[in-house]
C-alpha cells in the first residue's frame, strides 16, 4: 500500500492510505535513506510504501520504502551538531509565524529560515501573528518589517489567531495545497490551526510569564486535512535554525535581493564582505538593501553561530 506520514513519533508513524484510512506503521530494522545523515529516517509528509503485518490482535503496518522527496525542511538537530532532522517533506509552501514579543522572533530567525527554504525552493509566507496585543508603536514596526520583506518578494500579513483577524486571508492561500506552520514555541502555530479547522482540538499553552516564551506545547510535527481542502502542518516551536549544507558562494544565492544584484558585482564569485565594488555593499551604502539582512547574511557566511540569539529587534524601554 501506498500512504503519507501524517505524524511520527520516532518509533511509530501514522499513515493515511490512499483508501483514506489511517495505519499505525514501524520500520523494520535499520531504514537508512542515501546521502542524507538525519536523525529521522522517515518525515511528515513522506510518502511511503508500507504493507499490513498479520498476527495479533493489532493491525500493524511496516513501511519498506520511501519515495524520493520533492522537497524538504531540515533544521540541525539541537544536540549532534552534525545531525540534521527533517522536520516535514514534500511541501507546497511554508507560512513561518513572526511575534515581535512574547516570544520575540529574532532577525536572523526569519532570515535563516527564509535562505534554508530558498535553498529548497519552498515559498515563505511571513505571518506577523498577534496584532491584537500591539500598541501604536509596535504595530508600526510591524508594517516596517512587513515592508522589508515585501520588498524582497514575501508575502506579509498581519494577523490574529485568536480574534481571527485576517485568517480568511490565509485560508484562501491554504487550499488545496501542503502547507506548514513554522516559527518560535509560542508564536501561535496550534491556535492558528485550530482557528483555521474549529473542529479540530490541537493543544496550546500560554506562554511562561517568567521568561516570556513558548513552553514547547507541540512535540511532534502533525498533518491535519482541512475542511475546505488541502492539508496543515503543525510543529513543534524552533529555537535555533541551522543552515544545513550551504557553501559559503551560494548563501547570497538565498538572499534573493543579493541575488539580483550579484551580476553587478566586480567579481563573479564575490561574497559581499570585502570584495571591492561589490554591488550588494553599495546597495546597502545607498539604502537599498536592509542592514539587518545584511547582518544576517553575514553571520552565516561567517558562521557566527552563537550570535543568533542575542540580536533582538530593538530592544523595549
Ligand atoms: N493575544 C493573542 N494570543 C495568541 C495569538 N495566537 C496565539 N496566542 C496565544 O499564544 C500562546 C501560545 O500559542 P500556541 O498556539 O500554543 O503556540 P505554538 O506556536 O503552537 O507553540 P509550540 O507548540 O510550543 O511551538 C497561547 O496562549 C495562545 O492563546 C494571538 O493572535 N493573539
Ligand atoms: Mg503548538
Ligand atoms: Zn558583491
Amino acid at each position: 500500500m501506498r500512504g503519507t506520514v501524517y505524524k511520527s513519533t520516532g518509533s511509530w508513524y501514522t499513515i493515511k492510505a490512499a483508501d483514506g484510512e489511517f495505519y499505525e506503521c514501524r520500520i523494520k530494522g535499520k531504514f537508512r535513506i542515501k546521502g542524507i545523515k538525519s536523525t529521522n529516517p522517515i518525515a511528515v509528509g513522506d510518502i511511503v510504501e508500507f504493507a499490513i503485518e498479520e498476527g495479533g490482535d493489532e493491525t500493524v503496518g511496516i513501511i519498506s520504502a520511501i519515495e524520493e522527496r520533492r522537497n524538504y525542511v531540515i533544521r540541525k538537530s539541537v544536540n549532534l551538531s552534525k545531525q540534521t532532522h527533517i522536520i516535514a517533506s514534500n511541501l507546497d509552501q511554508v507560512f513561518l509565524l513572526v511575534t515581535l514579543n512574547n516570544p520575540k522572533t529574532y532577525p536572523i530567525f526569519i532570515d535563516r529560515f527564509l535562505a534554508t527554504a530558498e535553498a529548497y525552493d519552498i515559498p515563505v509566507t511571513l505571518l506577523f501573528n498577534k496584532i491584537d496585543t500591539y500598541n501604536l508603536e509596535e504595530l508600526a514596526e510591524v508594517k516596517y518589517l512587513a515592508e522589508l520583506y515585501r520588498n524582497i518578494g514575501y508575502t506579509c500579513i498581519g494577523i490574529s489567531a485568536k480574534t481571527g483577524n485576517n485568517v480568511d486571508k490565509v485560508k484562501e492561500l491554504m487550499v488545496d495545497k501542503i502547507s506548514m506552520f513554522a516559527g518560535n514555541s509560542g508564536a501561535g502555530k496550534s491556535t492558528l490551526i485550530n482557528t483555521i479547522e474549529p473542529t479540530l482540538d490541537i493543544k496550546t499553552a500560554r506562554i511562561s510569564e517568567q521568561h516570556l516564551q513558548g513552553q514547547h506545547t507541540t512535540t511532534f510535527a502533525e498533518m491535519y486535512d482541512l475542511g475546505f481542502g488541502g492539508s496543515i502542518i503543525d510543529t513543534p516551536g524552533i529555537k535555533g535554525f541551522g543552515v544545513v549544507d550551504m557553501d559559503k558562494q551560494e548563501i547570497g544565492d538565498y538572499f534573493p535581493e543579493f541575488f539580483a544584484l550579484k551580476s553587478e558585482c566586480k567579481f563573479n564569485n564575490c561574497i559581499h564582505l570585502d570584495e571591492p565594488h561589490c554591488a550588494v555593499k553599495e546597495a546597502l551604502d545607498q539604502e537599498k538593501v536592509s542592514w539587518s539582512r545584511y547582518k544576517s547574511y553575514v553571520q552565516i557566511v561567517t558562521g557566527e553561530e552563537e550570535n543568533y540569539r542575542t540580536d533582538l529587534f530593538g530592544e523595549k524601554k
